[in-house]
């Protein structure tokens, strides 16, 4: 009993360090984790979870998966960071590795996601002057209703979600928003504005609630932008790398990106690594002193990187997440038949689900999360109503029916 008392009092301790010195920019569930691998997680009182969330996708590859940790610790050893203003034996072996895995000219080294998403605005951008013509500072960017693409001031400029967007301003100008999943809003609007330099999408909505749009959707965007001689960027940085069954999001329709972004998993969620992938001609409009980051191509990311690319394919972790995303799609779908007033609707491509929760007696998604997280299975609302169902493309059939039971067990709480 002792032991359990005090290991309680420890994440009522660590809950209170950070509400007491941490800024309140998040809402996290009552949990305290201490320990992952794989597809679990286990709290400071040594409860064991599955987890669902994967970090936002970040853990594809699973929880300290050791391949990838290794990588990490050996290069730590050794060389951890030079800056670009010298060379390093990692990075040119990475830029090789990751562009013919992805089929492009070039990559640009990052590191979190909304650099990622800016350094791929200001590559469109600046061949939108100096490729396209257009007059100088009068380049557009189209994007989505209802996107993410990160937290910076230009990214939330483009954001119509309040919380995300809310007293940052003054916001970035330059940017057009349409409707997602209609293609034919991006037609009308490329035909009558040509200043627009670039289409930036998801291919799958994360945050919106794994949004999945209409087949053919993607291709007839990218087609469209072709017919515009407009860049179709890609933020595949939440629905890339084998989370929605494919390698890319975009392989669903054989589109190949203009700019492509990557983040989350490319490291495995053991260090943040973002890439941003194009042509010569485009990623040739950035010269030597007009882009970078202290941190962006450092060794640790370069080595990580390829252990995390390289994983996912050893593994055949695109393969799982197709085949038991078809099965965790359909056990949703018969949860979604079974209860229709408390599931309002399952969406889903991969592993990448979503559950809809209509509000009844006051109870939400959330309290739905609370008791998931009870019953070891740890998800996150998104949007109030929403639950994503997104684990680690490691997860096994079993592990994924048993999951299964313990969603049904808690639904019939509500
Ligand atoms: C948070 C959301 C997910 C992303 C896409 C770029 C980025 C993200 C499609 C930026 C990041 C993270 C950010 C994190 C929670 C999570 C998230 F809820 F915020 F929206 F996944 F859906 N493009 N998504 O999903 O990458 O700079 O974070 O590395 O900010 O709360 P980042």
């Amino acid at each position: 009993m002792e032991a359990t008392m005090t290991n309680t009092s420890a994440s009522k301790i660590a809950i209170e360090l950070e509400d007491k010195y941490g800024a309140h920019n998040y809402h996290p569930l009552p949990v305290v984790l201490e320990r992952g691998e794989g597809v679990f997680l286990w709290d400071v009182d040594g409860k064991k979870y599955y987890d669902f969330l994967a970090a936002y996708s970040a853990v594809n590859q699973g929880h300290c998966h050791p391949t990838i940790v290794n990588t990490l610790i050996e290069q730590a050893k050794k060389l951890t960071l030079t800056s670009r203003a010298f060379y390093n034996d990692s990075l040119g072996e990475y830029e090789q590795f990751i562009t013919s895995y992805f089929g492009y000219d070039k990559v640009l080294p990052m590191n979190t996601g909304a650099e990622g998403v800016e350094t791929a605005l200001k590559l469109a951008r600046k061949w939108g002057y100096e490729k396209k013509g257009i007059a100088e500072n009068q380049a557009k960017i189209v994007v989505c209703e209802n996107n993410f693409h990160g937290r910076t001031i230009t990214i939330v400029s483009a954001s119509n979600d309040d919380d995300a967007k809310k007293n940052f301003g003054p916001f970035t100008p330059g940017i057009i928003s349409v409707p997602y999943n209609d293609a034919n809003a991006l037609a009308e609007l490329l035909a009558k504005d040509k200043n627009i330099t670039a289409f930036l999408m998801e291919p799958i909505q994360g945050e919106a609630g794994v949004y999945v749009p209409d087949e053919g959707y993607l291709k007839k965007c990218f087609n469209i932008c072709k017919a515009n001689n407009v860049l179709f960027i890609a933020d595949e940085i939440q629905s890339g790398l084998g989370r929605s069954g494919k390698m890319l999001a975009c392989d669903h329709e054989e589109v190949h990106a203009d700019i492509l972004i990557l983040g989350k998993a490319l490291s495995g969620g053991t260090y943040p690594v973002s890439a941003v992938l194009a042509s010569n001609e485009i990623m040739l409009c950035i010269k030597p002193g007009q882009h970078g980051s202290t941190y962006g191509g450092n060794p640790i990311a370069c080595k990580v990187g390829i252990a995390a690319l390289t994983v996912l394919k050893e593994e055949k972790l695109v393969e799982n997440s197709e085949r038991l995303g078809k099965i965790l799609l359909n056990e949703f779908k018969k949860i979604q038949a079974a209860n229709p007033e408390l599931v309002k609707t399952v969406r889903g491509k991969g592993l990448f689900c979503a559950m809809v929760i209509a509000e009844r007696n006051g109870k939400t998604a959330w309290d739905v999360c609370i008791e998931l997280m009870k019953a070891g299975l740890l998800a996150k609302p998104t949007h109030g109503d929403t639950i994503r169902f997104a684990p680690p493309l490691v997860i096994t059939e079993e592990q994924v029916m048993e999951c299964v039971e313990i969603v049904k067990a808690v639904l019939k709480k509500f």
